[in-house]
């Protein structure tokens, strides 16, 4: 098999990546390790920044999220039982994010691709990267008990944090930053309506809490709880009991509902530098993880991709080499923004295993300084909206 692109992973990078070539006349084979059925239920982010949904719209694969996906003009901070309201609106110039599952448009790109007869490969075994560093890359895997090879110009490594092709990059060509957080996200999807229209943020003593949606009749909720829980030592009652002890307010009640999935991630910050060795580019999560408290890794993996697909139509269509060579540097800036914001969120909401009682008076002053003053909720919302650089 040949192809000019070789796309490593169906998750939200690799299948956006594969859409925006289509639509460029680029050619590409996207291969995935699971099912369709699995990476189409596999439950994770929720959040589309402004210019993650004009991209969307741009490239024809908004229409399912303008109709489903929940339009959120700000988000509540609640501490000492109190809500405050960040408001998007007034503080941004009228931006907004919208609130549309990561599988809802994992599932969007997945029928475009399939409907347009394109190939897109499920179960692959055993993927291996060659040549890298070469003009004439491959990309081989099992299928159906043989090996199979594409040949291949470029290979996009989409394959998420714990995919192969960030290691098949040589010993020491890589930098890696990284922080792995003394805590974990506890997450489940309820069928329940959303007991408040926008997001909560709730900081409190016992450990952070959120509450987010995923329509008006699925509730999804987070739990901040110890590195190393297991989910078998929650069952349901304890995670309602839990939520409503952290989300407590006056006037305000938690509605429960049947738990439809629950699930515990861990939290880590992860950047490699650079995102490209020779012909294979990294994208979206195999280059870069940040703590879910931001909202941004979605994000970052289509904002990678959109940088990467307006390289490749060019060196495709030109030979010109530039853009590629700049994608890396150009991905980084926005990475590290989105970096600094995630690292800043989770440390200003989350109770640390060794922290003290002046730990604690920082953080709520940070908490009320970050509602009281309108240029620090004005970084706070530019950058959960998605901060475009002013300067390029
Ligand atoms: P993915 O989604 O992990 O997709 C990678 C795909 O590659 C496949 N794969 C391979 N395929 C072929 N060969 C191999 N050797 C392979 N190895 C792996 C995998 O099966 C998979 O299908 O990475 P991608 O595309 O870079 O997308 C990144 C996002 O998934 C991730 O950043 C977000 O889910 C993070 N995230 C959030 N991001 C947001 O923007 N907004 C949010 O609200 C948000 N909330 C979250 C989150 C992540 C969470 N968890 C579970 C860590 C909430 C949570 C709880
Ligand atoms: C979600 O709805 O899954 C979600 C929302 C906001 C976050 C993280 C996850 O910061």
């Amino acid at each position: 098999m040949r192809t000019q692109v070789a796309i490593v992973g169906a998750g939200p990078a690799g299948l956006m990546l594969a859409h925006l070539l289509s639509r460029e006349g680029v050619d590409s084979i996207v291969i995935e390790t699971r099912t369709r059925e699995y990476v189409e239920h596999r439950v994770r982010a929720g959040v589309l920044e402004q210019g993650s949904v004009d991209l969307l719209d741009a490239t024809g694969v908004g229409e399912r999220m303008r109709r489903e996906g929940l339009v959120h003009r700000g988000i509540q901070l609640r501490f000492g039982g109190v809500d405050h309201r960040i408001d998007f609106g007034s503080l941004t110039g009228g931006r907004a994010i919208t609130v549309y599952g990561q599988q809802e448009l994992v599932k969007d790109l997945i029928a475009i691709r399939l409907a347009a007869d394109l190939p897109l490969v499920f179960e692959v075994g055993d993927v291996q990267l060659h040549d890298i560093d070469s003009e004439h890359p491959s990309v081989s895997y099992m299928v159906h008990g043989s090996r199979t090879t594409i040949e291949c110009d470029v290979i996009a490594g989409c394959d998420g944090f714990h995919g192969v092709s960030r290691d098949s990059v040589p010993a020491g060509v890589l930098t890696t930053y990284e922080r792995v957080y003394p805590f974990a996200w506890l997450g489940i999807l309820a069928a329940v309506a959303p007991s408040s229209e926008e997001l909560i943020y709730c900081y409190h003593a016992r450990g952070f809490a959120l509450l987010s949606m995923r329509s008006p009749s699925v509730s999804r909720l987070y739990l901040q709880v110890p590195a190393d829980e297991r989910i078998d030592e929650w069952p349901d009652t304890r995670i309602w009991e839990e939520l409503r002890t952290r989300l407590a307010s006056d006037d305000w009640s938690l509605t429960e509902g049947p738990v439809i999935e629950k699930g515990i991630s861990a939290m880590r910050s992860f950047v490699v530098e650079p995102m490209q060795f020779g012909r294979l580019f990294l994208s979206g999560d195999a280059a870069h993880i940040v703590p879910p408290t931001g909202a941004k890794g979605m994000n970052l993996a289509l904002r990678d991709v959109s940088i990467l697909a307006e390289a490749l139509t060019v060196f495709f269509t030109t030979g010109d080499t530039q853009l590629l060579d700049e994608y890396s540097a150009h991905c980084l800036r926005r990475v590290w923004r989105a970096q600094h914001f995630s690292w800043w969120m989770t440390s200003m909401l989350h109770r640390f295993p060794d922290s003290d009682a002046y730990q604690t008076q920082l953080q709520l002053a940070q908490l009320a300084y970050t509602v009281d003053s309108r240029a620090a909720a004005t970084s706070l919302a530019e950058n959960y909206v998605g901060y475009e650089w002013a300067t390029t």
